[in-house]
């Protein structure tokens, strides 16, 4: 495998070889790796303003398939691997599907996805596609294709890599050893999306084990956020027809509901939803910072200015929001959200008038 062949250069190796001593793998474990991890954590000037506070995003839109899901597989597609799986399948909102595509590619192992038809980021399906994917579209939502998946696991030889496969998590789990690496401690608060729930449990998993090793002194307060209308944990029930425009995470029964459950209640933080409306002006927002998110990604944004309005963020505090994906993915509302750009003939006067510059 590349991962294992040496380099002279500075650049940041991937998780397997950064963190390699704490995840699950072996010095038989082949490395499958696009170089994931190493993101970026940015200061938002803006966000601190008005929120009192000291705002970091973590912006994991710039992993090699442009989400956070490459830190999970990562690892799962390693181990599938090591232990002689040939194919591997998942259920997706988009972004898994990308990435175990990606890293099934690179690994040279079939790879197959369920998406719920319609209901995906055009360039998310463009990636699984483009990976050589076997793309299924089922008519029905995520929950549907993930039961799916969770049965064509029992009874054919397959490697289901969805967040219910502990590897995940345990890659995942990297983007919060990043955080404290780079901060020199914990944040008292930590922001994030909440969609099947696998990344809340991988995040508090991370901080917590940093914790335990003496790394760190504190914990950070976690605070998840669920789309109004795709909100099960919220609402303490299933939710049997999620409606959201983040659809990744319109999702109405999430697998790791209970360990979401337990990071909130063990670091006396919460679950809450924020409206599709809140969404996007979040997602506008950061956008005029200069980070493209994508729309789910936004929900941590609009969480973080829901609490500062209702006052329940400490001032001073330190808070890092995960901006779990890229805006590139889904590029409609972008387009649709701004004014069609004029256009004019080749005259450079009619140019500097649009421009609002005068001689
Ligand atoms: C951008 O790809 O579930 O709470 O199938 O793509 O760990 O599920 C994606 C989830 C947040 C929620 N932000 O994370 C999938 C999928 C983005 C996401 C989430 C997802 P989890």
């Amino acid at each position: 495998m590349t991962g294992t062949r040496t380099s002279t250069g500075r650049q940041w190796r991937g998780l397997l070889a950064e963190y390699g001593d704490r995840l699950p793998i072996s010095g038989a474990t082949p490395h499958v790796t696009l170089r994931e991890g190493g993101t970026p954590l940015i200061h938002s000037e803006s966000l601190s303003m008005v929120t009192g506070c000291d705002v970091w995003l973590k912006f994991e839109g710039t992993n090699p398939t442009g989400s956070f899901k490459d830190r999970g597989m990562t690892v799962a597609i390693s181990k599938a691997v090591e232990d002689g799986a040939e194919a591997v399948i998942c259920a997706s909102t988009g972004n898994t599907s990308a990435s175990a595509a990606a890293y099934a590619a690179k690994a040279g192992l079939t790879c197959a996805v369920l998406i719920p038809k319609g209901k995906i980021a055009l360039g998310k399906l463009a990636q699984a596609l483009v990976h050589g994917a076997v793309v299924i579209q089922v008519d029905g939502n995520f929950d549907l294709a993930l039961d799916m998946c969770r049965t064509l696991d029992e009874k054919y030889p397959v490697r289901l890599v969805n967040s219910i496969n502990p590897d995940r998590i345990a890659g995942q789990k990297t983007a919060a050893f990043e955080v404290c690496d780079f901060l020199g401690r914990a944040p008292d608060v930590h922001v994030m999306p909440v969609g099947n729930a696998g990344n809340i449990t991988a995040y508090w998993a991370g901080y917590r084990e940093y914790h335990a090793d003496g790394l760190i002194d504190s914990l950070p307060v976690m605070r998840g956020f669920q789309a109004a209308g795709a909100a099960p944990i919220v609402r303490g029930a299933v939710v049997t027809a999620p409606s959201t425009i983040a659809t990744a995470i319109r999702i109405g029964n999430p697998a790791s509901w209970s360990s979401a459950t337990a990071a909130a209640e063990e670091s006396d933080g919460s679950i809450r939803a924020v409206t599709d409306r809140q969404i996007l002006q979040a997602y506008g927002r950061v956008a005029r910072e200069g980070v493209f998110c994508e729309m789910a990604s936004a929900a941590s944004v609009a969480g973080l200015l829901a609490l500062s309005e209702a006052g329940e963020l400490p001032a001073g505090a330190s808070v890092v929001c995960v901006l779990t994906g890229h805006g590139l993915k889904e590029t409609d509302w972008a387009i649709m959200g701004a004014a069609p750009p004029p256009v004019i003939p080749p005259d450079v006067d009619i140019a500097a008038e649009l421009m609002g510059l005068s001689r």
